[in-house]
């Protein structure tokens, strides 16, 4: 990392050009999240799709092979659009040459699985000394390579039947490594092609964490083979959930795009879901001294509930999915039934908490962290910011996932760094709220280390999450009301800070990326009222 950042200061003071007025025209071809340094050139050279290839020189492996077929197809579909640019293009520019040939150069062998704070940055050039263009995708990992890959696919600007590539010279890494979009799979069901869906349109963005909100109070469609009952009372109906199979195919399908996948498993609230298939679980509610047959939180005082969760957590992070992270949840627990409870109110006077609930939430998550401490993989955790609020004691490298406050996160990042915790932020880049006209501003105003705080403290944000919670969403409306605003976000943690200050300069370059978008078939909102030739 050290030695790349030295490399790229040298070729800042040779190239002096970052931070350009990025509305220079025309706006197709123009990358987006928009590359750290980016030197344009005057020339330009054609890729015909019937000649064009990648070649590779250096490290080969299937996730490889497998990107360079994908963004061929991306590249040159062979039905659907093949679409004019917006802006009518300037017959002046220079030719140069024809690129046939992209060579991928991979320095150093694949690694298996993408992990939090891969090296992802790549280098891209571009250039024709002669009627032979040559371009190469240099990378030190194949994480570059696939960000590098997808800026390469951006850069074609469609002209007739042949497309033309700006000889540039490009140099970029992300500016944070923690680059996730969350999505809520049980306040509606999302089948499997849809996810498939998201996670390409997250490649396309260079998103790298897919936060999966598997289940919640209304439905639990995750199948746990130590537990079927679960998902066979909890599901919606017996179609509506994700077998082991499925889930395997999702982690493979996002792994292919350089992609984690972050399960979250929320307790001890938002578990109504899992009553029914694991009896004694949850709290049992009352009305004065009896029973009301309704549920609460997870029962903290049921010492069986220990070894379940033990259980479970060693099948999800052993069996299911393979980031070294699982996200634990601990947001919006409701203290009422706990209040209702006799035995918990016995439990509390013994243990000389009378009154404090949030003592007795404590309680629970301290026995949690200490089953998550002791899983076969030593996994990481991240938890909602609840569990920080409320002074429960985590470990030192937690990671707190700050999401109240909107826009006024500032004065929670500042409390949790100073207690030097690492964090990510989402309060600002809740997508599931949506307004009539542009409402994407609030987005790009945002900034992950927009508070007061020292250095170090800035140094624990990790990055951030777009969150589109299900209530009101499903595999109707999901991909559109996601995207492309999730792609502002995408942008806010990727490109330098310095690139992400102006709405005004973001405006032409996202109306492009929502149109490139749209033409490579997916259904993504219009920002406001414009033209897409991508749209018949
Ligand atoms: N579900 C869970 C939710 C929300 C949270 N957790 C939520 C809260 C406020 C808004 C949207 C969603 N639906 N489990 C909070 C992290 Cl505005």
């Amino acid at each position: 990392m050290k030695a790349a950042l030295v490399v790229v200061a040298v070729w800042v003071g040779v190239s002096g050009v970052m931070g350009g007025n990025p509305q220079v025209k025309p706006t197709v071809g123009q990358v987006w999240p928009s590359p750290q340094m980016q030197q344009p050139n005057k020339t330009y050279v054609i890729v015909r799709p019937e000649t064009f290839k990648f070649t590779t020189t250096g490290h080969d492996c299937d996730i490889l092979r497998n990107a360079t077929q994908r963004y061929m197809k991306i590249m040159f579909p062979t039905k659907g659009s093949r679409r004019s640019p917006i802006q009518p293009w300037s017959k002046t520019e220079a030719f140069t040459g024809y690129l046939d040939e992209v060579t991928i150069n991979l320095m150093a062998p694949c690694e298996e699985k993408p992990y939090h704070d891969m090296d992802e940055h790549y280098q891209i050039k571009i250039d024709s000394p002669d009627a032979q263009g040559t371009g190469t995708i240099m990378a030190q990992s194949i994480w570059g390579i696939l960000r590098g890959l997808e800026t390469f696919s951006q850069m074609l600007i469609p002209d007739g039947s042949a497309f033309m590539v700006n000889s540039t010279q490009i140099m970029d890494f992300p500016r944070f490594g923690h680059r996730g979009l969350m999505l809520d799979t049980s306040r509606h069901y999302l089948p499997v092609a849809v996810l498939k869906e998201n996670l390409d349109l997250m490649a396309m963005n260079k998103f790298n964490v897919f936060h999966w909100h598997l289940v919640d109070d209304q439905s639990f469609p995750y199948v746990s083979t130590a537990f079927p009952n679960l998902s066979k009372l909890g599901a919606y109906t017996e179609r509506h959930i994700y077998t082991p199979a499925n889930v395997a195919e999702i982690v493979e399908y996002a792994r292919l795009r350089g992609i984690r996948v972050l399960p979250e498993f929320d307790t001890p609230g938002h578990t109504q879901s899992w009553g029914p298939g694991q009896p004694g679980l949850l709290t049992p509610c009352y009305t004065g001294s009896t029973p009301s047959g309704t549920f609460g939180p997870i029962n903290p005082i049921n010492e069986d509930n220990y070894n379940f969760l033990k259980d479970f957590f060693t099948e999800v992070t052993t069996k299911r999915f393979t980031d070294h992270y699982v996200h634990l949840g601990g947001d919006e627990v409701s203290f009422g039934c706990w209040e209702s409870n006799p035995n918990i109110t016995a439990y509390m006077a013994e243990h000389n908490i009378t009154g404090d609930y949030s003592k007795l939430e404590q309680v629970y998550i301290t026995k949690l962290l200490d089953v998550i401490a002791h899983l076969p993989n030593k996994n990481g955790y991240l938890v909602w910011q609840e569990v920080f609020d409320n002074g429960v004691k985590i470990a030192n490298d937690t990671i707190v996932h700050v999401w109240k406050g909107g826009s006024k996160a500032s004065e929670e990042m500042n409390k949790v760094t100073k207690a030097g915790y690492q964090t990510i932020l989402s309060s600002c880049w809740y997508l599931n709220y949506i307004n009539y006209g542009v409402d994407w501003h609030g987005y790009y105003d945002c900034d992950p280390t927009d508070f007061k705080g020292t250095d170090a403290q800035k140094q624990l944000v990790l990055g951030g999450e777009a969150c589109m919670w299900g209530e009101y969403v499903d595999r109707t409306n999901l991909i559109a009301r996601t995207w492309p605003r999730a792609s502002v976000v995408a942008e806010k943690l990727w490109s330098a800070f310095d690139q992400t200050q102006s709405t005004d300069a973001a405006t032409p370059r996202l109306e492009e990326h929502r149109c490139r978008l749209l033409g490579r078939g997916y259904g993504v909102e219009p920002l406001w009222p414009s033209f897409c030739e991508a749209d018949i």
